[in-house]
C-alpha cells in the first residue's frame, strides 16, 4: 500500500490516477494543513508518497518515473530515443505547462489591483493557451500525447485543465486537446481519484 500525499485536484491527482492504473492499492492522505508535512516534502508541495518500505518520493516526475520502472509499465519506453521523448513530454507537462498555471494562480492570489490583475493574468493566459496550442499540434498528428493509449502525461495535462474553472481569464484549449481531456476524465481510475481526494 502506497501513501499518497496530495491537495484536491492539484498536480498530484496525476500520481493518484497512476497508481490506481498500475493495479496499486493507495492511501490517499490530504496534506493541507497537515502538521509535520514538510518533514516529508521539504518544499510543502505535493506529490509526496511512501511506499511499504518507508521510502520517501517528492517531486512528480520523479515519482512517475520510479512508478513506471518500479511496476514494469509499457508506458515507460525501453528504446532510447522513445524514452527520451516520453520524458520530454512529461517535463513539457510538469516544468513548462505546470509553472505557466502556476504563473496564473500566483497573480489571483496576490495582485489586488483589478485592472494589474485583468491585464497580467490575460498575459499569464495567453502564455498558457500557447502551450496547449503545442499540445493541439501533436495531437492533430495522433490522438494521445503518447499516441494512441492514453498515458500520463495525458492524464497530468487533463488535471491541469481543470485548473481553468479558478480564473478569471480565459484559457484557450483546441478541439483535439479537449477530447483528450474528455477520454482522460472517463477513466474510471480518474474518477475514483477524484472522488478519493472528496475530503
Ligand atoms: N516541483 C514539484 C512542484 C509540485 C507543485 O507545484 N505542487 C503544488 C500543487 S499542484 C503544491 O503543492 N503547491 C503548494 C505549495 O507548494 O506549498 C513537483 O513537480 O512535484
Amino acid at each position: 500500500m502506497y501513501k499518497l500525499y496530495v491537495r484536491p485536484g492539484a498536480c498530484s491527482k496525476a500520481i493518484n490516477v497512476l497508481l490506481r492504473d498500475l493495479d496499486q492499492k493507495v492511501e490517499v492522505i490530504d496534506a493541507r494543513n497537515l502538521e509535520g508535512f514538510k518533514s516529508i516534502s521539504p518544499t510543502g508541495a505535493v506529490p509526496a508518497m511512501i511506499d511499504e518500505q518507508g521510502n520517501v518520493f517528492v517531486e512528480g516526475v520523479a515519482i512517475i518515473l520510479h512508478l513506471l520502472e518500479k511496476h514494469n509499465s509499457a508506458m515507460l519506453p525501453k528504446e532510447l530515443l522513445k524514452k527520451t521523448d516520453f520524458i520530454r513530454w512529461l517535463t513539457f507537462a510538469n516544468a513548462t505547462m505546470h509553472p505557466a498555471y502556476s504563473r496564473l494562480f500566483f497573480l489571483n492570489s496576490v495582485v489586488k489591483d483589478e485592472a494589474e490583475k485583468a491585464n497580467t493574468m490575460k498575459a499569464a493566459a495567453a502564455k498558457v493557451s500557447e502551450y496547449w496550442q503545442i499540445v493541439e499540434d501533436k495531437l492533430n498528428k495522433q490522438r494521445y500525447m503518447g499516441g494512441d493509449q492514453i498515458n500520463i502525461v495525458d492524464v497530468w495535462l487533463a488535471v491541469y485543465a481543470g485548473w481553468n474553472a479558478y480564473f478569471p481569464v480565459e484559457v484557450t484549449i483546441g478541439p483535439k486537446a479537449k477530447a483528450m481531456i474528455a477520454d482522460v476524465q472517463a477513466m474510471p481510475s480518474f474518477k475514483a481519484a477524484t472522488e478519493s481526494e472528496k475530503f
